[in-house]
């Protein structure tokens, strides 16, 4: 038991989910390094939303409110770390939610779906019927009413290789990756340099966005931008926190 007191206690949080869902066989062994790599990312950035998350985040949630079939796609590692808010985000914004296992295996599928089950939410993703096309093996398995026919997918600390497949396909891609130098990150339309959990809480902030502010906020945005931003960011943060004595890290 973590005691709430500890000075990192949402990232122990955090890493019990992700622990917590390896053993339950729903986050696999990569998961457990992805989480790391993640972690790592978000101590350099700081551990909060920054400006350019916030911006990303408004330009996704534009996106998905004038997209006419936009699909959560959901992995092991967002399923054991924020299921009921990819359920509540999923909710509000008329997304479908689908199973996308870069690491798929019948029992993950079958783990996972059961944990939205529980929760009274049907998903896609375990009868697939459809392929990403131009990927091998079975991460390219999706159903036709979902990822295959989807407009805009968001697909959270994805696989670069994925992303670009789906940009292929003509679909809009909506990334969350805290690591600004990831392929997935430089290969989406929109790439929210965040946390995900946080994120999911900061998409629920803007869901009354009108159809035409959303028009006009995605018109103005640069992802190249907002992902120089973060290089940026983390760079002068690292720049500051070196001139400071070391207990004002
Ligand atoms: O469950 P599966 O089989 O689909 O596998 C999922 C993983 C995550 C193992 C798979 O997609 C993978 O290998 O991903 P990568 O290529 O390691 O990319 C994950 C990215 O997400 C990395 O750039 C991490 O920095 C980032 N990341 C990790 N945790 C978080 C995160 N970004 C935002 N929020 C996090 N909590």
């Amino acid at each position: 038991m973590i005691p709430k007191s500890h000075p990192r206690y949402e990232s122990l949080m955090k890493r019990e989910k992700i622990i917590d869902g390896f053993k339950r066989g729903i986050v696999t062994y990569a998961g457990l390094i992805a989480h790391g790599r993640g972690e790592t990312f978000d101590y350099l950035i700081g551990e909060k939303s920054e400006e350019f998350a916030i911006e990303a985040t408004k330009v996704a949630v534009a996106a998905i409110k004038l997209s006419k079939n936009p699909v959560f796609s959901v992995n092991g590692n967002v399923v054991a770390l924020a299921i009921d808010d990819v359920i509540k985000v999923a909710d509000a914004f008329n997304m479908k939610i689908e199973i996308n296992l870069f690491y798929r295996t019948g029992e993950r599928i079958r783990k996972i779906v059961k944990e939205f089950k529980n929760r009274g939410v049907n998903v896609l993703g375990d009868r697939p019927n459809a392929r990403i096309l131009g990927l091998d093996h079975a991460r390219a398995l999706c159903t036709k009413e979902g990822i295959y026919s989807a407009d805009l997918v968001l697909v959270p600390l994805e696989d670069g290789d994925r992303t670009r497949a789906l940009r292929n396909m003509g679909k809009k891609v909506v990334t969350i990756d805290l690591n600004p130098l990831s392929r997935s990150a430089r290969t989406a339309n929109i790439t929210i340099v965040d946390e995900l959990t946080r994120v999911l809480k900061n998409m629920m902030r803007f869901v009354d966005v009108s159809e035409n502010a959303a028009r006009e906020i995605l018109s103005r945005y640069n992802n190249e931008k907002v992902l120089k931003d973060a290089l940026k960011h983390i760079n002068q943060r690292l720049s500051l926190l070196a001139t400071l004595p070391q207990d004002k890290w």
